[in-house]
């Protein structure tokens, strides 16, 4: 909006422009006022929701503040702006962490004691913006804390689905998916109606010449859908900086109604128009790693990349910079291959639009873009059909065509020898469809490609993009290890931890720099901490034990050892491995005397997380843990010896419970397939061991943390390729103990065989991909060695302490610092000062 306020007005526009609160009792003002006009209620009906409504637009007035403020700092500091787009952001809950990153916790607190309401009741009240599936999505919503946190001038740019990742209830042992509509009350949110912009889909293509004779394209007769963009201020901590996440929303170009079809009598047309250009922001893909190819997905990514495009030019076009000067004002990060397509529209652009040539365009482009990959499995790697593109986006695709020819004859000039080299790189795969294979164009048309932890790194540029890094030589590709932002794991989900840390540093300075938690070394001697830090963990165990009996009826034992599996359920992932082990613990269990059964380590095995719903064999292995649970749980036999757990509905709210209360979690993925993993660290950094295999960031847990303090187990990713040729030339060879796991399941003891029988035949007659007949006996055995360990409590102890003080380096400020230095090159943008007057 460009209008402004004139210079003798202004005064009186400071004068009341709006205070932040600072003192509680400022606070319960704010709270009253919002609750009493706002919501329209008073203190004779206001519950919890209601109070938690109050409490949240009274933080979101101070949010605004900062954000409004921020926005126009950064504009005057007119530098280089980071836009992180991102089909998923996996937000979680906005309340608590607004409080604590503004640092006004403990007056809100206070406040609505006053007003009588518990602050952890509040909390509670408020839905998670579940707007991803997994790990990709909740690392850019950790990028983002960091972003603000460190003052760079970044937005997110994503969808506002209307729906987001499905609830997930346990039916039976079941897993039914549930819709999650999480708008009815959202008070951190920003329509921007006046912010919007026309996305085109379909139409032809016209070349023309103008008058001078030079050669043009436009792109016609298309159907318009609009992008209206929604705002939400990210607040950093310890710092006035408020970023924005901005996500579009889609609608129908014409409003509600298109009028002329509505006067002609077209009414229901008229709607159903209205109705499918809602559709495109309606839902998030329930997909974590794995590429469905469906029209409306691709639609869902070129809507959002053309609407954030539009977006960012707009900006850079106020500063009436010259077009070279757009790499220097604009750095775009494609979150994985979604945004893909952000690539040629930014070709269109400035081609069609702005009539610049193909060279500077294509120059500008590749110095715009860097990409993150996230995975080499192949059935995550996107590809979308030559004639799907062709009908939804016929300029988009004729551009992907002159960069494919433009590469290829680069190619050709430079690796004569290599006559498959062309069909290998190509764009283009010559499938029957053709494809256009995404990765290979987000690595064509960016200047830095990352993967996310070094194993990966170093993977991806020995098999899926090896040929690329002949071609572009080994610079171009570069490794960002992730990390995980310590505001709200481990400040905001673990405060006790938290404040003992800060007790013995000198402060709170250590969420700033996680590299500071070294210094807690010099405390694993030490009586009264070694005290408290344990005492921290039975509490969270206890709180965790409470949630199971609240949330499935289970009553668990605190002292048992807490061994935690949360995450998408995937073959990869290898849930099975664990249930497997699962049921021949309990096999152990049974065949022992009462005695011995009473000397066991007793322990609770807990699961969680979603199934992709079209993914079966991930539902099976739900299923197959229900049953377990069902069996194990209610053997009189068993008792405390071995509870099993199915967590319903895994989310971040419930992780930021169940991450503190563990004692030993599982990352147990085939080694070569899990490209970092990110609960590996939470747990870590809590004050949990782990059980891992050489894969992801376990290896760089493993590295910082000591090979005494971490249980690895299994083969490596180097043997890989050689186990499964040998199953399929040789055979499986099934350990004795994992064979009689099979022989129960087939026996029917966990109910209806049949019901399990595709996922132990994956193993035992499918070739066994993901190698769990392989690692089956180094796992159990690692299992063994937990269960001695844990006994001895007071190495168990001197172990948690020691992980936690070496994580430091696995905070996302670490990693976005280096993406702002070695990707980037950008600089953070000083705060402005805070007016005297408080506004
Ligand atoms: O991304 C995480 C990694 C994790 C990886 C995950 C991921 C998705 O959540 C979705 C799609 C995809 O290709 C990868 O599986 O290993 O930690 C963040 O990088």
């Amino acid at each position: 909006v460009e209008a402004s306020v004139p210079e003798p007005q202004r005064e009186a526009w400071r004068k009341h422009s709006a205070r932040e609160f600072n003192t509680s009792d400022q606070f319960e003002d704010a709270v009253v006022r919002h609750i009493e006009t706002t919501l329209a209620r008073s203190l004779y009906n206001v519950d919890e929701s209601g109070a938690y409504a109050g409490t949240a637009l009274a933080f979101r007035d101070r949010l605004v503040i900062e954000w409004n403020r921020t926005q126009q700092n950064q504009t005057s500091a007119d530098q280089k702006r980071v836009y992180y787009l991102s089909l998923e952001f996996l937000m979680g809950r906005a309340l608590d962490n607004a409080m604590l990153n503004v640092g006004m916790k403990d007056v809100a607190r206070k406040g609505l004691d006053e007003l009588g309401f518990r602050m952890e009741d509040i909390i509670d009240q408020e839905r998670d913006a579940a707007l991803g599936n997994g790990g990709l999505g909740r690392l850019a919503a950790c990028f983002l804390d960091s972003l603000a946190t460190l003052n760079y001038p970044a937005w997110g740019y994503g969808l506002r689905y209307r729906y987001g990742i499905f609830r997930q209830e346990i039916v039976n042992g079941y897993q039914m998916e549930v819709p999650d509509y999480w708008l009815e009350f959202n008070p951190w949110e920003f329509p921007r109606h006046d912010v919007t912009v026309d996305v085109q889909f379909y139409g032809t293509i016209r070349k023309y010449m103008d008058d001078s004779g030079k050669q043009h394209t436009a792109w016609e007769n298309g159907e318009i859908v609009t992008a209206v963009a929604y705002d939400a201020p990210i607040p950093g901590y310890g710092t006035t900086t408020t970023n924005n996440l901005r996500l579009w929303s889609s609608k129908a170009s014409h409003g509600e109604f298109d009028f002329t079809k509505f006067n002609s009598g077209e009414y229901e047309a008229s709607v159903a128009d209205t109705q499918r250009a809602e559709t495109i922001s309606a839902v998030l893909y329930p997909n974590d790693s794995l590429d469905r190819g469906k029209e409306l997905r691709l639609k869902q990514q070129y809507f959002w990349c053309a609407a954030s495009l539009f977006d960012i030019v707009r900006r850079f076009k106020k500063s009436k910079k010259a077009w070279s000067d757009f790499p220097n004002q604009v750095a775009i990060q494609l979150n994985d291959t979604h945004p893909t397509l952000a690539i040629p529209e930014l070709l269109r652009i400035l081609i069609d639009i702005e009539g610049l040539e193909w060279d500077e365009a294509w120059s500008i482009v590749q110095k715009t873009f860097s990409y993150t990959n996230h995975t080499v499995l192949p059935e995550a790697l996107e590809k979308w059909s030559v004639p799907l593109v062709q009908n939804l986006l016929p300029r988009h695709l004729q551009i992907i065509y002159d960069i494919n020819l433009q590469f290829l004859q680069f190619v050709e000039r430079n690796f004569p020898k290599d006559r498959d080299m062309l069909s290998r790189v190509s764009i283009i795969e010559e499938s029957q469809p053709k494809m256009v294979r995404m990765a290979y164009l987000a690595v064509i048309g960016s200047h830095k490609v990352n993967g996310v932890a070094e194993l990966h790194s170093d993977l991806i540029k020995t098999t899926i993009f090896k040929d690329f890094v002949k071609i572009h030589g080994p610079d171009k590709f570069t490794n960002v290890t992730n990390g995980i932002t310590p505001r709200r794991w481990l400040h905001q989900a673990n405060f006790r931890l938290s404040e003992l840390i800060a007790s013995k540093l000198g402060g709170y300075d250590y969420l700033n720099d996680l590299t500071l938690l070294h210094k807690l070394e010099n405390y694993v001697d030490d009586k009264d901490f070694r005290k408290e830090f344990q005492d921290i963990k039975y509490a969270n165990k206890l709180r965790l034990a409470r949630y199971i009996k609240e949330a499935q009826g289970i009553t668990v034992n605190p002292a048992s050892l807490f061994d935690i599996q949360v995450k998408r359920i995937h073959e990869y992932k290898r849930q099975q491995l664990n249930i497997f082990g699962v049921i021949h613990r309990y096999l152990e269990l049974k065949e022992m005397s009462p005695a011995d059964r009473k000397k066991a380590q007793p322990r609770v095995s807990i699961f969680g997380g979603k199934a992709a719903p079209g993914y079966w064999m991930a539902k099976t292995i739900i299923h197959l843990i229900n049953q377990v649970s069902e069996v194990v749980n209610n053997d009189k036999d068993i008792g405390d010896a071995l509870k099993v757990v199915f967590l319903e509905d895994y989310n971040v709210s419930k992780a930021e419970i169940i991450v503190p209360a563990s004692d030993i979690s599982e990352h147990i993925s085939t080694a070569g397939t899990e490209a970092s993993g990110t609960s590996n660290m939470k747990f870590v950094l809590n004050g949990g061991l782990i059980i891992g295999t050489c894969d992801g960031a376990n290896i760089e847990i493993t590295r910082e943390v000591g090979e005494d303090n971490i249980f690895l187990f299994g083969n490596l990713s180097e043997d890989v390729e050689d186990l499964r040729h040998a199953h399929y030339y040789s055979g499986l060879n099934i350990d004795p103990s994992l064979q009689r796991v099979f022989d129960e399941i087939r026996n029917g003891m966990f109910g209806d065989a049949g019901q399990f029988s595709s996922l132990v035949n994956s193993i035992t007659d499918h070739g066994d991909y993901y190698l769990v007949s392989d690692d089956f006996k180094s796992y159990v055995e690692t299992q063994k060695l937990i269960d001695e360990a844990y006994k001895n409590q007071e190495e168990w102890l001197t172990k948690t302490i020691t992980v936690v003080a070496r994580m430091g380096f696995f905070s996302s400020d670490r990693c976005i610092e280096e993406y702002a230095q070695e990707i980037w090159n950008t600089e953070p943008v000083v705060p402005p000062a805070k007016p005297q007057n408080g506004a």
